[in-house]
């Protein structure tokens, strides 16, 4: 990338609508979790948006990735409808899971989302395996995990590195460091702030980004995708980003400071920053606010009309054996 390297005003436009759509889809889902329409965990990557839209935004046909508990913004990053992911939260038939997965288990192979995970740090053998196959098959498509902080905690974090980087395979790790895990602040998780430190035990190609500039996002991983597409190995791309909301819906973040939450959602919400950066005028603004308040409304009126499953298919895809 060189310095001076910017997108076009259209396109940054793009991204800003894509993050509306985003933040408005995650506050209806927190609204319909309150009402009391949804049942078990929900993660709300309001904050992070800026990762989403400028990685997935960077792939290519036939690239993937495998995602995280906090899965909503990088699937609907990838082209998934909001409806089928909705319908999906839903339990419904329509949803991209077919309803048998849910907020963590969301799925959608045609767009390349080979699954979120509800284990911390599931993801990342799964990128290595597709990438593995990519190579064997001299497909020229990347896989790439997204991941928090707390995640490179986790032994797959350091296997799935190690055979990565040994077999030069088209990965890049996307770390999403918003600094906690669950309550837990960095500083009691992980003895490093610096996490493309990570990278150096393996010999990996690492980079940095500021995860709240979309652009800055996009143009890292457009270069951190074409360093493993060209087989010259895989990258670790850390992005400093924000969690501006609890970790899960229905968190009151007692253990968080809260003039720091206020300051952070002040001068570090992505969407702010791209819309200042634009200076979007009150007119432009409530236009694409109102079109992802509209994308997001029919997301839900498409899940309220769907189906919900018989009993008898709680048994469908079962792989056990049956026994006489
Ligand atoms: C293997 C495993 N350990 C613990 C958990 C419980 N857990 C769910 S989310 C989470 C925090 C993960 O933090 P991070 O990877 O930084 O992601 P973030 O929530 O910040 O996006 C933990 C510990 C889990 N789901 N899986
Ligand atoms: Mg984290």
């Amino acid at each position: 990338m060189t310095a001076a390297a910017t997108l076009p005003r259209t396109r940054l436009e793009e991204f800003l609508a894509e993050m509306l759509l985003i933040r408005r889809f995650e506050e209806k889902v927190e609204e319909r979790f309150r009402a009391g329409d949804l049942a078990g965990f929900l993660h709300a990557d309001i904050g992070q948006e800026a990762v989403a839209v400028g990685v997935c935004r960077a792939l290519e046909d036939g690239d993937t990735i495998a995602s995280t508990h906090r899965a909503h913004g990088h699937v609907i990053a990838m082209g998934t409808p909001p409806g089928e992911v909705m319908a999906e939260l839903y339990g419904k038939v329509e949803g991209c899971s077919h309803g048998y997965g849910g907020s963590m288990h969301l799925y959608d192979v045609a767009r390349g989302v080979l699954g979120a995970n509800a284990v911390v740090g599931g993801g990342l053998p799964s990128a290595v395996g597709t990438a593995l196959a990519f190579q064997l098959r001299r497909q020229p498509h990347v896989a790439v995990a997204f991941f928090g902080d707390g995640a490179t905690n986790i032994g797959t974090f350091h296997e799935s590195m190690n055979m990565a980087q040994l077999w030069r395979l088209p990965v890049v790790f996307v770390c999403e460091n918003n600094r906690w895990s669950e309550s837990t602040p960095q500083s009691q998780h992980q003895p490093i702030r610096d996490l493309t430190q990570r990278a150096v035990a393996f010999g990996m190609h690492a980079a940095h980004v500021d995860g709240q500039d979309v652009e800055a996002v996009h143009f890292a991983a457009v270069e951190a995708l074409e360093h493993a597409r060209s087989g010259r190995g895989p990258v670790l791309l850390v992005c400093e980003t924000e969690r501006l909301t609890g970790h899960y819906m229905g968190d009151a973040q007692v253990y968080r400071d809260k003039d720091e939450l206020r300051m952070l959602r002040e001068t570090r919400d992505p969407v702010t920053l791209l819309r200042k950066r634009l200076a979007l005028d009150d007119e432009r603004w409530a236009e694409l606010d109102a079109e992802a308040q509209r994308l997001v409304d029919e997301s839900l009126a498409f899940a309220l009309a769907g189906a919900d499953h018989e009993p008898s298919d709680a048994l469908k895809f079962i792989y056990a054996e049956e026994r006489a």
